[in-house]
């Protein structure tokens, strides 16, 4: 068997997105994926995906030009690639992340983003050469299906008028009743028994209206709010008070480890975070400060599954929970996620995805959720299959955009309906 790499293809497409409004603005209609291929000497192919705006890709390419002859069982060598590929410094100078999600952005984090997609691409390689499931690879799964939270989203009824865009069949939904409608088509259609919305959008008391309308509706059902950051302490403190009894935990109400800590220490209602703890490195004072009662890995952003295991190691030693939040991803991810989710012992909320939000996929076949659980695939590797003419199409997308979707900006999308949107400041609320 020979495990030598000796191919590496980076696709970069724009995969349709509906109007989901956050505190940054709304979802542009196509957001930007990297989609990266690794092929051993044998023929072999492992898939990999992250996200695929112009700073993620220029990393990529140098990486996978440094990728040839080296193993794909190297994983760990994985970061010292990493550490090789140099980061523009005006990439990350007063840069923020994607959407403005995870804080000020690093060279760290922008590599270990890029790192994410090669990782998942050569245990998905790895797997297939050696006739085993990523999971098995990964130290074997405690449990055969990974359940996953509707992740609902004030949205429009379309984009704006004139954009270009897929059309969906979700709806709008902008206040209490278009909430726990949509909750209701989530259930309908994949079997999710629990909720998170994403807040932030309108001022808390209609999110907070709109939480306890899904409260009724679904009646202990596990229910999170997640307004990015976009409250002052004092309005985290009162939307805790206010859905103390319904949340099973809130999510980054405020911005900061040390906002974060106070608003913890002055309610009952568990904290949970994909925002303050993005990084090994930040985990130490937000735990000393118990800042957060669980945190939210993101695989892309943590460097891969391996690290996403560490980091649950590391959160069960603190007695931290954990579980996995998610950004506009396609099914690579999903398996990737999965697999993951599958070895974790200590995941005790369901994860969430943005998966039934995407109309499209590069895979031959769209993976499934089933009672709100995707299956754990025993196939060798990821047990997903590249679809090559998808992937032609969403890459000729991106190809013929003239650059201004290449980026993901949500406030630039916003701009369109409403000329006057400027990135809100934080606290909004
Ligand atoms: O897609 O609008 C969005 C989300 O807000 C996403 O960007 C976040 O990364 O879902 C994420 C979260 O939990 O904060
Ligand atoms: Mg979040």
């Amino acid at each position: 068997m020979n495990l030598a790499i000796t191919d590496v293809r980076l696709t970069p497409i724009l995969v349709a997105d509906p109007p989901l409004l956050n505190t940054q603005g709304v979802h542009q209609p196509y957001t930007p994926r990297l989609i990266v291929e690794v092929v051993t000497a044998d023929g072999v192919t492992g898939v990999g995906e992250t996200y695929g705006d112009t700073k993620y890709l220029e990393l990529a390419r140098p990486f996978a030009e440094r990728l040839k002859g080296r193993q794909v069982s190297d994983l760990n060598g994985l970061f010292t690639v990493a550490d090789q590929v140099a980061v523009d410094a005006s990439r990350v100078e007063n840069a923020v992340d994607v959407g403005g999600l995870r804080g000020v952005q690093t060279a760290d984090k922008l590599r270990l983003s890029v790192v994410s997609a090669f990782e998942v691409a050569c245990l998905d390689a790895l797997g297939k050469a050696l006739g085993l499931p990523v999971h098995a690879l990964l130290g074997g799964k405690v449990r055969d299906a990974v359940e996953y939270s509707a992740y609902l989203f004030y949205k429009w009824a379309g984009h704006p008028k004139g954009v270009a865009c897929e059309k969906d069949d979700w709806g709008a939904a902008v206040d209490p009743a278009g909430v726990v409608e949509q909750a209701r088509r989530f259930t309908e259609r994949y079997g999710f028994t629990s909720f998170k919305l994403k807040g932030g959008v309108f001022p808390p008391d209609e999110e907070i209206a709109a939480v306890r309308a899904l409260a009724e509706a679904f009646p202990g059902h596990p229910l999170r709010l997640d307004p990015n950051g976009a409250w002052s302490l004092e309005t985290s403190l009162k939307v805790a008070r206010e859905l103390g009894d319904v949340l099973e935990y809130l999510e980054d109400p405020t911005l900061g480890i040390p906002a974060m800590a106070e608003v913890a220490e002055r309610t009952e209602v568990p904290l949970a975070t994909n925002m303050c703890v993005t990084t090994f490195a930040e985990i130490k004072e937000a735990f000393t400060k118990g800042a957060v009662q669980v945190v939210l890995s993101d695989h892309h952003y943590w460097g891969g599954l391996r690290n996403t295991q560490q980091l649950a190691a590391v959160c069960r030693t603190f007695g931290v929970g954990v579980s996995m939040h998610s950004n506009t991803h396609l099914g690579i991810s999903l398996a990737a996620m999965t697999h993951v989710a599958a070895t974790v012992p200590n995941l005790h909320h369901a994860c969430d995805s943005h998966y039934p939000w995407q109309p499209e996929d590069v895979l031959t076949e769209r993976l499934g959720f089933e009672g709100g659980k995707v299956t754990v695939s025993d196939a060798p590797g990821l047990g997903v299959e590249l679809d090559r003419e998808r992937l032609a199409v969403l890459h000729r997308r991106w190809l013929e955009d003239d650059g201004a979707l290449r980026d993901r900006d949500d406030a630039a999308a916003m701009r369109v309906a409403d000329p006057a949107w400027v990135t809100p400041s934080v606290p909004r609320w």
